[in-house]
């Protein structure tokens, strides 16, 4: 039977203990199998984002958001339902901790509606439940949504970006009125119906 070796090192491991060199292979072997699907991971977001033009939604229109109040589109005067020369309608809003400005946006069924929202301060989100209305509304960002509503009817609104502690209480309302019932207004004014 031969000499075990003087050095302790090289001496056999008892039975269910693997050596070093095994489980230093092993580890890099699994790190470089990590590192590879991290970079497939962040190659696949690169690809997708250039190819599919990923941007905020819906196209890249900034605004200050610091300076919403003070003029331009988003004064609180502007805010709400404008029904446009070719008779289309044309609602703006404000998404702010934790409310939507105005709270509540009346406009006509059967009418191109183009909605147009920036928010105030986070990232918040605009949904219309059945429709195709559903866009996040990021500071800085004017998002901009198409539709046409077939029918009258109440739609509830909730924020549907988590936007922080009060955003389960921050929901508006968009009131669908027939067109004939639409008072359209000088292109001044603006319809609202939170005081409704
Ligand atoms: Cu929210």
């Amino acid at each position: 039977m031969a000499e075990p070796p003087a050095n302790p090192l090289q001496r056999p491991l008892a039975d269910g203990i693997v050596p070093e060199e095994v489980v230093t292979r092993t580890e890099s072997r699994w790190a470089m199998i990590m590192a590879a699907m991290l970079v497939v991971m962040m190659a696949v977001i690169v690809v997708t984002g250039v190819a599919g033009a990923l941007h905020p939604s819906s196209n890249v229109e900034v605004i200050d958001p610091l300076t919403l109040h003070l003029g331009g589109e988003f004064a609180q005067s502007n805010l709400g339902t404008a029904i446009e020369p070719d008779g289309s309608a044309t609602v703006r809003l404000i998404g702010e901790q934790y409310d939507f400005v105005p709270h509540c946006v009346r406009v006509p069924a059967n009418t191109p509606v183009k909605f147009r929202l920036t928010s105030a301060d986070v990232v918040h989100g605009f949904l219309l439940p059945d429709t195709n209305v559903n866009t996040m509304v990021v500071p800085g960002f004017v998002a901009e949504v198409r539709t046409s509503f077939a029918e009258s009817g109440e739609y509830a609104m909730p924020c549907h970006e988590f936007c922080g502690l009060g955003h389960h209480a921050m929901w508006t309302r968009v009131s669908v009125v027939p067109k004939d019932q639409f008072v359209a207004r000088g292109p001044l004014e603006r319809t609202r119906c939170a005081k409704q």
